[in-house]
């Protein structure tokens, strides 16, 4: 089906990047002949035909249905639940309202047991079992609370990360809020959707972090902002770092691109990265044009200078962390009951297991929120949620709402820290099934082993690494294996993934494990022995 003319996808691209896009992958046609940004008005045309009840999902263009709906942040599950979507939305800093909460809730309630939604690896909100029919109406509701689904998929900027403690953490070097906002609404023309930025090479991530824990990641952006103060001014600005980014075919850390930044071009220098990355990016082979390549072969220097140039003032060199960074800092878990800054006030964290989330556990979480921390919860790249300023005279019995019963400030030290990305539930790619498996495998664990510390254990499903396994004290990839000469599935182990500051990716230990019970829970408790001080239980 064929519905009115639709911008060509050369329309908002100059010149050199319409050459490049003319002569790419089969995803650059795909846009050159209609722009994904054609999809925020379509969605509205789609969702009233359907309506209508004589057409179904699958009489529409599969191009559109299955890849251009991305720029709405419709994605459609045609391998595990045809005609039924993943919606994507756009929380930045990962700050949510009760009200928003339960719009959540209002549209998933119609999808009885298809519908639920996930925390994501970027403190982020995914809505599952939705039907293109409602999907216009979503995407307004969400508009008029604040938010919105457009530019959240395909080659587009992601959620943008930032400190879960903004404005609350007693060790605070910036408040990311109204940046990771401003930076939003710089790329998503404040939520209407930007044409101009809407066609760029690959998908592009960036994070703001504000502490020296680092809770952003900004070592697997393609944009990292690592806080420093200025040694002349003590003003806190960024030194930047450039091309993290995990993918089938390599996985890089950021690397430094000796640049200091203001608070105040913050915007501005994320804006000038995404134009230059949009025309100069190559569009050929979609497994080398992710940021990093560029700077491979321009050299970081060639690149800072061509940045330079386009912002039109030179850009001040990297700092040195100065006397506040004289001391080790050890990376702090948020989870649990923390004081914050502001006298008389804690933050409560709790564990959702590996981020999912039903229908009523929006409502339940939003009930929470107005009973106590005014209405406002937080996502983490955890996957967990936090409630910020809640009364210290509040907190006992806040802790004994049923809530807390299912999810936990203080879940074991396995438990607390389990990432699984959605796997092969809903997600086309998966080799595995990943959540599930990843909860009942690290209640296993917390029976048979005892370990002192926290041990982070991220599951994926493929090797795209949306569960970020390399950043994992253990990490477990999905991938196919063999037992009794069968095939089943299994997973590459990673270990030693670590974050914060002098983060580093973890290295492969041991491929094609059968990720059965048997298989895995012997070999994950010795490394857990080995190298986590784990001692076993007497079972
Ligand atoms: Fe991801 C593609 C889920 C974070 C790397 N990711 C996908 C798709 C859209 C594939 C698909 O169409 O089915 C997955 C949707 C499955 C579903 O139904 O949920 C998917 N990615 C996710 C989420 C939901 C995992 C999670 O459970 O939390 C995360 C959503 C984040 C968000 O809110 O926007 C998610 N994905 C990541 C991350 C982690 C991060 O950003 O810190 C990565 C690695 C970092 C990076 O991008 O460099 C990641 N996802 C990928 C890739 C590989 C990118 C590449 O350059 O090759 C793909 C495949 C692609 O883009 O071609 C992919
Ligand atoms: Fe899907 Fe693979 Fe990403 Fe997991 S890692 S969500 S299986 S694409």
């Amino acid at each position: 089906m064929v519905l009115h003319a639709a911008p060509k996808g050369d329309a908002h691209l100059p010149d050199r990047a319409v050459e490049r896009a003319r002569g790419g992958n089969k995803f650059e046609k795909l846009k050159l002949q209609k722009d994904g940004s054609a999809m925020w008005t379509e969605i509205h045309e789609l969702a009233a035909i359907l309506r209508d009840g004589n057409t179904s999902w699958d009489a529409i263009d599969a191009d559109d249905i299955d890849i251009r709906l991305k720029w709405a942040g419709l994605f459609h599950r045609r391998k595990r639940t045809p005609g039924r979507f993943m919606m994507r939305l756009k929380v930045p800093n990962g700050i949510l309202s009760s009200q928003q909460l339960r719009f959540f809730a209002t549209c998933l309630r119609p999808y009885g047991p298809h519908g639920c939604g996930d925390v994501t690896t970027r403190m982020n909100i995914q809505l599952r079992g939705v039907l293109l029919e409602h999907a216009a109406q979503i995407c307004d509701g969400l508009y008029q609370l604040g938010l919105t689904s457009f530019m959240s998929g395909m080659d587009n900027v992601r959620n943008l990360v930032g400190s879960p403690l903004a404005g609350i953490d007693p060790l605070e070097m910036v408040d990311t809020r109204q940046l990771c906002h401003d930076i939003n609404d710089m790329i998503t023309d404040s939520r209407k959707g930007r044409p101009q930025l809407t066609n760029l090479p690959r998908k592009f991530n960036i994070a703001v972090s504000g502490s020296r824990d680092d809770f952003a990641h900004t070592h697997i952006n393609d944009i990292g902002l690592v806080p420093m103060a200025h040694p002349q001014t003590a003003h806190i600005g960024f030194n930047v770092v450039i091309g993290g980014f995990f993918s089938i075919k390599r996985d890089a850390e950021a690397l430094p691109m000796d640049v200091w930044l203001p608070q105040s071009d913050v915007v501005r220098f994320c804006e000038t990265v995404l134009l230059w990355f949009r025309d100069h990016g190559d569009r050929k082979n979609r497994q080398a044009t992710r940021l990093m390549y560029m700077v491979d072969q321009l050299g970081m220097k060639t690149f800072r200078d061509q940045i330079e140039s386009a912002m039109g003032a030179p850009l001040q060199r990297a700092v040195k962390g100065g006397p506040e960074y004289d001391q080790p800092a050890e990376r702090r878990n948020v989870l649990g009951v923390h004081p914050q800054k502001q006298p008389g006030l804690s933050w409560v964290a709790a564990c959702v297991p590996a981020g999912r989330l039903e229908t009523a556990d929006f409502d339940a979480i939003a009930h929470i929120a107005d009973k106590y921390s005014n209405g406002e919860v937080r996502l983490t790249v955890e996957q967990n949620i936090l409630f910020p300023n809640v009364p210290n005279e509040r907190v006992q019995q806040m802790l004994a709402e049923h809530l807390f019963e299912r999810f936990s400030v203080a879940p074991g030290r396995i438990m607390g820290n389990l990432v699984s990305c959605t796997g092969a539930q809903f997600c086309g790619l998966a080799l595995i099934e990943t959540k599930n498996r990843a909860i009942s495998l690290a209640e296993e664990l917390e029976k048979v082993v005892h370990v002192p510390r926290d041990v982070r254990i991220h599951w994926t499903g493929c090797p795209n690494s949306c569960g970020q396994v390399q950043v994992a004290d253990i990490g477990l990839m999905g991938c196919p294996a063999k037992k009794d000469g069968k095939a089943v599935e299994g997973v590459k182990i990673f270990v030693g993934g670590k974050i914060g500051e002098g983060a580093e990716l973890g290295e492969k230990v041991a491929d094609r494990i059968p990720a059965t019970k048997e298989d895995l829970i012997p070999k994950l408790v010795d490394i857990l022995v080995d190298q986590f001080g784990g001692v076993r239980k007497d079972t």
